[in-house]
């Protein structure tokens, strides 16, 4: 009983919590919440390459990995403060809560929730504990031989304001009839209800995206074909560090884009602000590093901005400045050596495929940095900090790439590499794409006999420098089986034929897969 009262205690906290961090603003760093830090520092444990190799080898690929991570996380945060109040009174759960929680949150924040959580121990064992002799006796009749330690001092449990005998409650000292009070039953079971059906909404609400979301640590399987143009936006792929309800919600009108640090003249730029900068559209693909080969971690869109080179020049770099430091609404951030930054292919966006940038996909600025992975372009931009010293990224201090430079791909996705469908005798193609981020594809192979014969595709030209190219290689299967795979080349670059997991470099490796054709 006492524990379930320290796990009702336990979800109202975490309830009251998320409605003040939705309140305030999930993209102010000022109040967090501290599930999500405790998952954030987990996370970090879990970029330790070999760990995180170890727990996707354990709980599988794709979305199991996150929602292990935040299960576990979940249980962690419940389950202790839980123990926490389950052994110790009110002040006492709160404070060790408190002493615990530094470690992951700010002080603030750790003396906020230590304090909550002892007041909301204390009221909800107030309310729903056994408030009489009879009842504490009732409770250790009905385990004699094992007095139970965390059982409150009868004395105690008699609290200012209260009435100890209501009516219809057995006197004090009569003999114990095993009847807990009926109206105290049905409270602890509506609180109890409540708080369960609270958390599993919750977490029903966080996961309802499916299995779309997945950290720049996790690895997806395969999925269907790409469409070969344009990614429609709801199609578009999808990472985030955040679970997605927690992605930051900009507010448009307050929001603010901040060059600080080593310039003459700091910016505060409003969106109206960006307009000033002559507009440049281009079709861009993306790529995540978590992406494994053949998987669907890659989009290709026409975005449209401005060059950062612009605003540099506007904010005036000064001389000892060496690196330009992302600040991102999440939290998220990243650094990109000034001579790239500098660089007049990179692009601040403000709109995918002719609309503003939706929430998921950076609203209301993001960055593009051809030839590197998704994970060295923030969203949600709210800093530019130039700097002479470096500051590793998000993701990098979690064991991924410092660079993250692009490898040389290439993919089928016709025929599908889930169920593969071809009819004997009929006239069809083999299709894919291949990107390697600024390097042009020069020549797509396309084998079919598991690497004997090697044969030459046609390439699409893509319409920018910086899109995908698609490749299509008529083929008439004869009923059989055919071991089909891909290679690329970028001039004399030949794509990579040694398998390599994503982590931390990027997945390498011929995209392959068995056709039976009958
Ligand atoms: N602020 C912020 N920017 C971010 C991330 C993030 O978690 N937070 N994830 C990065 C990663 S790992 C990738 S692959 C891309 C994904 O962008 P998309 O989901 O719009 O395709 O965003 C990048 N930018
Ligand atoms: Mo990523």
């Amino acid at each position: 009983m006492r524990f379930l009262r320290a796990w009702i205690a336990a979800v109202l906290l975490s309830v009251l919590g998320y409605l003040l961090f939705v309140v305030t603003g999930s993209d102010s760093g000022a109040v967090a919440y501290p599930p999500l830090r405790l998952f954030g520092e987990l996370t970090q444990l879990l970029g330790i390459p070999k760990l995180f190799q170890l727990v996707h080898q354990v709980f599988g690929l794709g979305q199991g990995g996150k929602i292990f991570a935040f299960t576990g996380v979940s249980l962690l945060w419940l389950g202790g403060l839980t123990v926490l109040g389950g052994l110790w009174r009110g002040q006492i759960a709160g404070l060790i809560a408190f002493v615990l929680m530094l470690i992951f949150t700010p002080w603030y924040v750790a003396l906020g929730y230590g304090i909550a959580f002892w007041f909301l121990l204390d009221a909800v064992n107030a309310l729903l504990a056994p408030r009489s002799r009879v009842a504490v006796a009732g409770a250790s009749t009905s385990n004699p031989s094992t007095p139970n330690p965390s059982t409150p001092n009868p004395s105690t449990t008699v609290r200012a304001g209260r009435t100890v005998t209501a009516p219809g409650q057995p006197v004090i000292g009569q003999p114990v009839t095993g009847q807990p009070d009926a109206t105290r039953r049905t409270t602890t079971a509506l609180l109890a209800a409540g708080g369960a059906a609270i958390a599993g909404g919750g977490l029903t609400a966080l996961f309802r995206s499916g299995g779309e979301t997945a950290p720049a640590a996790a690895v997806i399987t395969p999925g269907g074909p790409l469409p070969f143009g344009v990614t429609p936006v709801s199609q578009w792929y999808y990472v985030s560090k955040n679970l997605e309800p927690f992605d930051p919600k900009v507010d448009g009108a307050k929001w603010r884009l901040k060059v600080s640090g080593m310039v003459r003249t700091p910016q505060s730029l409003t969106l109206a602000d960006l307009k000033k900068f002559s507009p440049v559209t281009e079709e861009r693909t993306l790529a995540c590093i978590s992406n494994p080969v053949g998987g669907p971690l890659l989009s290709n869109g026409v975005w449209q901005g401005f060059r950062l080179s612009e605003l540099l020049k506007a904010a005036g770099v000064q001389g000892g400045a060496k690196y330009l430091i992302w600040e991102a609404a999440d939290g998220y951030t990243e650094s990109l050596p000034l001579g790239r930054a500098l660089e007049d292919d990179v692009l601040l966006v403000h709109s995918l495929n002719g609309q503003p940038l939706n929430v998921k996909h950076g609203f209301p600025l993001r960055v593009l940095i051809p030839g590197r992975y998704g994970m060295k372009q923030p969203r949600w931009i709210t800093g530019i900090k130039l700097s002479a010293t470096d500051e590793p990224g998000y993701w990098v201090k979690r064991g991924w790439s410092k660079a993250a430079e692009v490898e040389l791909l290439s993919r089928i996705d016709q025929p599908q590499e889930i169920s593969p469908l071809m009819k004997a005798g009929e006239a069809s193609f083999i299709r894919g794409i291949a990107f390697f981020g600024d390097q042009p594809i020069t020549k797509v192979e396309v084998t079919v006999d598991g690497g004997k014969n090697w044969k030459t595709a046609r390439l699409i030209a893509p319409r920018t420098k910086h899109a995908w190219t698609p490749w299509e290689l008529p083929f008439t299967p004869t009923a059989g089986s055919y071991q089909v795979a891909v290679r690329a080349f970028s001039g004399s670059v030949a794509q990579k034929e040694a398998e390599a997991d994503a982590l931390p470099e990027g997945a390498t490796g011929y995209h392959h897969f068995i056709v039976n054709v009958s």
